[in-house]
């Protein structure tokens, strides 16, 4: 039977990577961001899969809420969530932090998260099935210097995503979380707010890893059959030791 997948952030990076490969391994896909037009572009680029596009912030309560509930029949019963949508914004000692920016970052990578999965969980206990990955990333298992706010985020999906696999057990709900390294998105783009030169700087000098192969992760936790959650796993490029130990030529 056709599983379907809801995946947050699948207009760039790792959630658009992610979006490809589940609909190439065969699932029904709920697309969501806040731009419009990159959901439709990838939405055309999956033209034999089925997929409905919901465009919000997953910082506002009620619209996420109502992009949920609007959901036509054959979307509703949602096998697999990725909550993926998330940013840094800034990188800057806690002192000299921008307070706009940590609520983007609060509200955004944790907030969202929380607000998403609430509104898409009744489709799950319901029917006492269900995935859910969380990406997380090495910055909520480390922190670094002038991540502050980022790192925190991060360590409270991790804290979360623990929270949800304890209270989902009695649904069968499987919770996972998924601790990238570093990829090359726009993730530093978004960081250094459209900085593409400071952001390139970030992977030059070593091979980052590709949305593709957190992608392709992704797809093999939530093809595992139904006895196996595979809970946590950290993914780096293979030049890199840890959060900030990276080996550039
Ligand atoms: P991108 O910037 O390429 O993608 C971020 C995605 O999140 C976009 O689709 C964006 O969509 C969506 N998004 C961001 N904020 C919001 C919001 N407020 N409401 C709705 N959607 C939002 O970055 P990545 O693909 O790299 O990031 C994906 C996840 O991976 C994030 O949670 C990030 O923290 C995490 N991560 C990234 C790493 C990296 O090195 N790249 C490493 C570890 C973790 P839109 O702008 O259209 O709304
Ligand atoms: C993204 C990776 O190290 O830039 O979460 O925080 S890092």
């Amino acid at each position: 039977m056709t599983k379907t997948a809801f995946i947050t952030g699948a207009s760039s990076g790792i959630g658009r990577a992610t979006a490809v490969a589940l609909g190439h391994a065969g699932f029904r896909l709920v697309l969501t961001g806040r731009r419009r037009e990159r959901l439709e572009e990838l939405a055309q680029e999956l033209n034999n899969v089925p997929t409905h596009l919901l465009t919000f912030d997953v910082r506002d309560r009620q619209a996420v809420e109502a992009a949920v509930q609007s959901l036509p029949a054959e979307f509703q019963d949602i096998d697999v969530l990725i909550n993926n949508a998330g940013n840094a914004h800034g990188l800057a000692p806690i002192q000299d932090g921008d307070p706009q920016d940590w609520d983007d970052m609060m509200d955004g990578n944790v907030k969202g998260l929380l607000y998403v999965s609430k509104a898409v969980l009744p489709s799950m206990t319901r029917r006492n099935v269900g995935h859910i990955i969380n990406i997380g990333s090495i910055a909520g298992h480390e922190t670094y210097a002038n991540g502050n706010v980022y790192c925190a985020s991060k360590a409270a999906v991790a804290a979360l995503t623990k929270g949800m696999r304890l209270d989902l057990l009695p649904h069968n709900i499987r919770v996972a979380e998924v601790n990238p390294g570093a990829v090359e998105t726009e993730f530093s783009q978004v960081r250094f707010k459209g900085d593409t030169a400071r952001a390139a700087t970030v992977y030059q000098g070593f091979e980052p890893l590709k949305a593709e192969d957190v992608a392709e992760l992704i797809q093999f936790m939530v093809t595992r059959p139904a006895h196996v959650n595979i809970a946590e796993v950290l993914i780096l490029p293979a030049a890199q030791a840890a959060a900030t130990v990276i080996k550039k030529a």
